[in-house]
Order: structure tokens, then C-alpha cells, then sequence
């Protein structure tokens, strides 16, 4: 089945076969096309070996709030992985479903961010990177992905918005439309947020500060929405 995305008008699948929004609450038109959407990492679980435990309370406790300040708004949060084994996105289904968080507004969803309509047929408007300090492409993981994904275009309009970035802020970068994201992905911004290190080998790692690395990613969570829904409004 084709059907047109509302960003532009390259046609797109629907969802495949073995694809699935899995829906932290109930019912609805899940694939629809015309919802403005936010696809977003689990910050500062790999690379910055954030525990996942307190990870996933964080991310469930986030997106109630969210949620719940937007109402009968057309819009709608993802969170994405990689590998349908992702610890995270388990952890993280199975507490939204317990708190009854979603209404319709919540997934969680297998898939790579960068490729999320070309592999996958799910249109989404706004991705967020978790990124470092600097801004800068490499590393690893989706920083390194959306960098490459996006082309030097990213790195020339991130620049334009902000040099660097502290734990627990996010900038908004609109993507230009020469952005291979833009034109394959219909990605039309970017949201780069920094969360809180408790990897030793990376900057202003929290040394196994719970407290403040829990604060931090509250922070990221609330800066990453808050920037979101700017746009979206
Ligand atoms: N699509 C979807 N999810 C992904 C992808 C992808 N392409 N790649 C990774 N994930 P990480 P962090 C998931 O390590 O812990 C970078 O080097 C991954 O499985 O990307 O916040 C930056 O430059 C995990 O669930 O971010 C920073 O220095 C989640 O995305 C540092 O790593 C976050 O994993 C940030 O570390």
C-alpha cells in the first residue's frame, strides 16, 4: 500500500509486515501520516552507560508529563532502538504499560532512526540525537549515524545555532532541504541533546553520581520535549 507523507511528496509504505509500533497504551490509527512526530534515542544508555533501570523510570516519568500538557494535540512520541532485543525499549514498554502512559501518544519502535521511512515506512517529522559536548559528527552510535545520514549540511546549521552544549540542554536545528535526511527521510529537524556521562573515558563523567546523573537526564528529557514542541506548535 503507498500513500503520500505530509512533509513532501515522495510516496512511502506503510509499515511492513514484521514492523511494529508497539503501543505503550491501546488502540488507534498507529501509522498514520499525519501526525507531527518525534523520534528519540534512549539518552545516555550506551556510550554513556546511563543504568537502565533508572533510565527507563526517567524516560516513562518524562513522557507522562509530556503527555499530559499536550492533550488531544496531533502529535506523537517514539522511542527508538536498534535490535528488537533492546533491553531499554523492553524495560520501558512494560512500565508504560503498567503506569497507563501513552493514550495514543507513546511507542516504542524497532528500527534505525536515520531510515525510519526509507526501511521502514513510518514518517517522522523531528529526530533527536544524543550528542557530545561539541556538537561534532563521529563517536559512535546515533550520534555518528545522524551525522552521516544528514550530510555536511547538519554540521553547517548546527553550527549556526550553537557551538557547544551542556548535560541536560538540547538545541533545535531545522534541517536545510538539501539534507539527504530531508529528502529521504523527511526529516525536517534535528534536536541534538547532551545527557549525563557515567562513562570514564568520556568528558564530565558523574563518577557514578546517581543524583545528579538522574537530575541531568530529567533535564535532557524535559529540554529535548520542550524544544519539540516549538516546533510543533
Ligand atoms: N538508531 C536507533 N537507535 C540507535 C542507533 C540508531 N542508528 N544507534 C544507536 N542507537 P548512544 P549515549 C541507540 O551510544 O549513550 C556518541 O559517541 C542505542 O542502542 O548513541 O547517549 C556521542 O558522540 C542506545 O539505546 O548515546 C556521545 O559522545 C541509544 O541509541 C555519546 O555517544 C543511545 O546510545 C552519547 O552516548
Amino acid at each position: 500500500v503507498v500513500e503520500k507523507s505530509i512533509t513532501n511528496e515522495i510516496p512511502v509504505k506503510r509499515l511492513g509486515k514484521g514492523d511494529k509500533l508497539d503501543i505503550a497504551s491501546t488502540s488507534g490509527d498507529v501509522d498514520s501520516c499525519n501526525i507531527y512526530t518525534l523520534a528519540f534515542p534512549s539518552i545516555s544508555t550506551a556510550d554513556f552507560q546511563f543504568n537502565l533501570e533508572r533510565a527507563s523510570d526517567i524516560i516513562v516519568e518524562k513522557v507522562e508529563e509530556f503527555v499530559s500538557r499536550i492533550g488531544k494535540s496531533k502529535i506523537r512520541l517514539l522511542l527508538v532502538d536498534l535490535s528488537p532485543e533492546s533491553k531499554i525499549l523492553s524495560m520501558v514498554k512494560t512500565k508504560a504499560v503498567q503506569k497507563n502512559v501513552g493514550s495514543n501518544k507513546f511507542f516504542t519502535f524497532v528500527g534505525d532512526i536515520t531510515r525510519l521511512r526509507s526501511q521502514k515506512g513510518l514518517q517522522c517529522n523531528v529526530i533527536a540525537n544524543t550528542t557530545n559536548w561539541r556538537l561534532k559528527p563521529g563517536g559512535g552510535g546515533v550520534n555518528a549515524a545522524i551525522f552521516k545520514a544528514a550530510g555536511p549540511e547538519l554540521e553547517i546549521a548546527t553550527k549556526e545555532r550553537a557551538e557547544t552544549l551542556s548535560p541536560g540542554k538540547a538545541v533545535v536545528v531545522p534541517l536545510p532541504s538539501s539534507s539527504p535526511l530531508y529528502t529521504r527521510e523527511g526529516v525536517t529537524h534535528v534536536i541534538h541533546v547532551l545527557g549525563p556521562n557515567m562513562n570514564p573515558q568520556r568528558p564530565d563523567c558523574l563518577k557514578g553520581d546517581y543524583g545528579k546523573g538522574c537530575k541531568i537526564l530529567r533535564e535532557a528529557y524535559s529540554s529535548l520535549f520542550e524544544g519539540f514542541l516549538s516546533i510543533a506548535q
